[in-house]
């Protein structure tokens, strides 16, 4: 009886083994698969195992009559159709915290290499260039003003971080927090204003679609920088072209686009941006402590038993 249906063909081989191993599985390749799925397989499935981020919604749980678990690879659920799962009485787990480190790592990562320009440094020495001349000189982080969008788990692994780089740190929030000294701003376009990078680490989905806009990008302005790990939806992402390209935004540094992984080729052409491919949570050791949460939360609820991160 195959109760686990395995969602998404960016689950790697291991994940994909560990997950077959531990309960009777099939595969598909994405949730619009689903619907196209032999009547007897589908009926059987009890949980899925979800990886990805093509939309998971109502047609596709429809399509499982005894679905009670949608268990997702990643914190960020945005995917998902929540409320659609919770009408149907459909649990969904996430992964939260077992990444937290690595993406506020990556984030600052990306933040040194954009305002050091460390990539094209690298590739002066690597081709051999460098006796044809030295770089430009480039910018100092250290010392500087940050605003944090989102002050969420991730938003403050970022902010102490930051806080070791003696940056003032400025956040904005649903609500004020606790914080060793740290500024809060109800509004986004006045902390923009007054920050040189602004730091978005908010969640996914339609609730925050297009909150960094154009105002609050050009508020940033020419000597700004905009850094995103969360998701590409949460910024204008036409407007950042437009501004990076007409010099009024100073730069960016992006692990997330809108449609990932089809970039927008003008993000090519730009030499204030620094780029990389959604890896934030990317590293072999949390990656399997997201694999090991998901398959913790399938387990315990094909056992009858409480969820370990549940999200509805
Ligand atoms: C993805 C992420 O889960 O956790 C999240 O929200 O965006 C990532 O860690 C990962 O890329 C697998 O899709």
């Amino acid at each position: 009886m195959t109760n686990l249906l395995i969602v998404g063909n960016a689950f790697t081989e291991e994940e994909r083994a560990r997950l077959s191993g531990a309960h009777a599985a099939a595969l598909v390749a994405s949730p619009s698969d689903i619907a196209g799925m032999d009547m007897t397989l589908r009926t059987e499935v009890r949980a899925v195992a979800f990886k990805g981020h093509a939309p998971f919604g109502a047609e596709a749980m429809q399509a499982l009559p005894n679905l009670g678990l949608i268990a997702n690879f990643g914190v960020g659920y945005d995917a998902i159709d929540v409320t659609a799962a919770t009408a149907r009485s459909v649990a969904v787990t996430n992964t939260p915290d077992v990444l937290n480190d690595d993406v506020a790592d990556l984030a600052v990562g990306m933040m040194l290499a954009q305002a050091r320009d460390m990539v094209r440094g690298h590739l002066v020495v690597a081709s051999g260039k460098w006796p044809e001349g030295n770089l430009p000189l480039n910018r100092k982080m250290s010392g500087g003003k940050v605003g944090i969008v989102g002050l969420g788990r991730i938003g403050r692994e970022i902010a102490n971080r930051l806080a070791a780089f003696k940056m003032d740190i400025h956040y904005t929030s649903r609500s004020e927090k606790e914080t060793p000294g740290w500024t809060y701003h109800a509004d986004l376009k006045a902390m923009a204003q007054a920050v040189d990078w602004l730091v978005v680490a908010l969640v996914g989905g339609p609730e925050t679609e297009g909150h960094v806009s154009r105002e609050v990008l050009e508020a940033l302005g020419p000597q700004g920088v905009l850094v995103n790990i969360s998701r590409g939806t949460t910024v204008d992402e036409a407007a950042m072209l437009d501004l990076l390209e007409s010099g009024k935004l100073g730069g960016a540094a992006l692990d997330v686009f809108l449609n990932e992984p089809d970039v927008d080729p003008r993000f090519r052409r730009l030499n204030t941006v620094h780029l990389q491919p959604h890896q934030g949570s990317g590293t072999v050791e949390t990656r399997r402590a997201m694999a090991e949460l998901q398959l913790a939360n399938i387990d315990a609820f094909l056992a009858g038993k409480d969820l370990v991160t549940p999200v509805n």
